[in-house]
């Protein structure tokens, strides 16, 4: 503090002696700068670290926590790091990233047997876990398709938005959310497949919707492919939840493969954050199905490319520990298991949630909470309600009223239905 208060002092002075010569002191060229607006999902959990009280919850980050609410931290992930420890040097990276790792990500998302893989039609580069892909593929549309836009659907992840403005790429949106039905707007996401013009660029969660936790059925995706086929529409999958929706990676890839069977070439971004609990490790992949052979070797340079001058190369410890994993049976085995652990215990938490919600005699309806599936709980919290979790109960959640499920435990699940109670019924 002191510090500061002598640091802030000296640098308000407006003039400095050097050399025995008097300088006026000009003020920075970033002094007009305002602070940037806090983030709608960081900036809860920077205020989460800040609040003192032992009861805060934080419901805010998608972040997976175990039923005493710490950090996980995979027992596949320990076992790698101990096969990688005293065994790889740290070179750089090529710029694209880790071969293994890469081809590895793609059997995930692509399917074990994939003859695109085999064919090397896919383009893909280790990216800077799921946002990295977003970013390098919202630059490569810009870079490429410089007349399009980006379809967004209602809602999304916030950072999406950011994401394709900084990339230059103009935003539509399409529907997707029906509030009042708590579910898919099917129809209407339809309707707006249909009115886009051909060849638009259309951004998908493949699993686990973030944040409403609403995905389509899987005659729906069938009906939502083959719309975009009939307009040529491009899919990009933002995939940053595979296995959180069932439990299981192959499955929640369903909507990928509904649209690789129908021909489509599409893109897709990757991340190991989630399901791997690798957050902080920043890996990830972005692929792009392309015609052919070729094609798919210049659009991987022109990928590179663009990561050259933004971070150069990828970081390497997370790529080895996913590539140890997944190249190891026995190790994915277990990866599996602890995917299937995880998305298990969120569903009993959506149970939780639920049933403490009606014990306490709410008369709004809570069904929603155990039919929508992933991390999150879209729970229709208004924003002056969860204004009041905040500041009456120290619950931290943003304010569209996303509930991380993946932050719930049996420990805070009763206190955090009671407060919810509170605040919905209570004037
Ligand atoms: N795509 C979606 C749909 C996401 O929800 C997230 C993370 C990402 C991509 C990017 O994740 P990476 O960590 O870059 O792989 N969303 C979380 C995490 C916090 C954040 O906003 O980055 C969330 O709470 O929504």
């Amino acid at each position: 503090m002191m510090l500061r208060t002598a640091f802030t002092r000296r640098s308000q002075r407006s003039t400095m002696e050097m050399g025995g010569t008097r300088f006026m002191s000009s003020p920075s060229w970033w002094n007009k700068v305002e602070p940037a607006p806090k983030d709608p999902i960081l900036g809860v959990s920077e205020a989460f670290l800040a609040d003192p009280s032992p009861d805060k919850v934080n419901v805010g980050v998608g972040a997976y926590r175990d039923d005493n609410g710490k950090p996980v931290v995979l027992e596949c992930v320990r076992e790698a790091e101990k096969r990688i420890a005293g065994h790889k040097n740290m070179e750089y990276l090529p710029m694209g990233g880790s071969a293994n790792m890469i081809e590895e990500s793609l059997k995930l998302a692509y399917g074990e047997d994939s003859s695109m893989i085999k064919d090397e039609r896919i383009a893909a580069i280790q990216s800077l876990s799921g946002t990295g892909a977003c970013r390098i593929f919202a630059d490569f549309q810009k870079r490429f398709s410089p007349d399009s836009h980006v379809y967004i659907p209602v809602p999304t992840w916030s950072n999406h938005h950011n994401i394709w403005r900084d990339a230059n790429v103009p935003q539509r949106t399409y529907h997707y959310y029906h509030p009042e039905s708590r579910g898919l707007h099917f129809a209407a996401m339809i309707d707006d497949i249909k009115n886009a013009p051909n060849g638009s660029f259309f951004l998908l969660h493949a699993c686990a919707h973030n944040p409403t936790g609403v995905d389509p059925t899987e005659e729906q995706w069938r009906e939502i492919s083959y719309q975009c086929k009939v307009k040529g529409h491009f899919p990009f999958f933002d995939m940053a939840y595979q296995g959180f929706a069932s439990g299981d990676p192959e499955k929640d890839a369903k909507s990928i493969r509904i649209f690789l069977e129908d021909g489509h070439l599409i893109g897709c971004s990757q991340s190991y954050a989630k399901n791997m609990g690798l957050y902080g490790q920043r890996v990830g992949c972005l692929s792009v199905l392309c015609e052919d052979e070729k094609q798919a070797a210049a659009v991987k340079s022109q990928l590179q490319q663009l990561a050259r001058p933004m971070y150069s190369n990828p970081p390497v410890h997370g790529a080895h520990i996913v590539s140890t994993i997944l190249s190891d049976p026995d190790l994915k085995k277990l990866w599996l298991k602890e995917v299937k652990g995880m998305a298990d215990r969120i569903i009993g938490m959506r149970t939780q949630l639920q049933e403490n919600l009606e014990k306490l005699g709410s008369p709004l309806p809570w069904e929603h909470i155990t039919k929508q599936i992933g991390m999150f709980c879209y729970s229709g919290l208004t924003p002056e309600q969860v204004d009041r979790l905040t500041s009456e109960y120290h619950i931290y959640l943003t304010r569209n009223g996303r509930i991380s499920m993946a932050g719930v435990t049996s420990g805070n699940v009763a206190y955090l239905a009671n407060a919810i109670h509170k605040v919905t019924t209570a004037a």
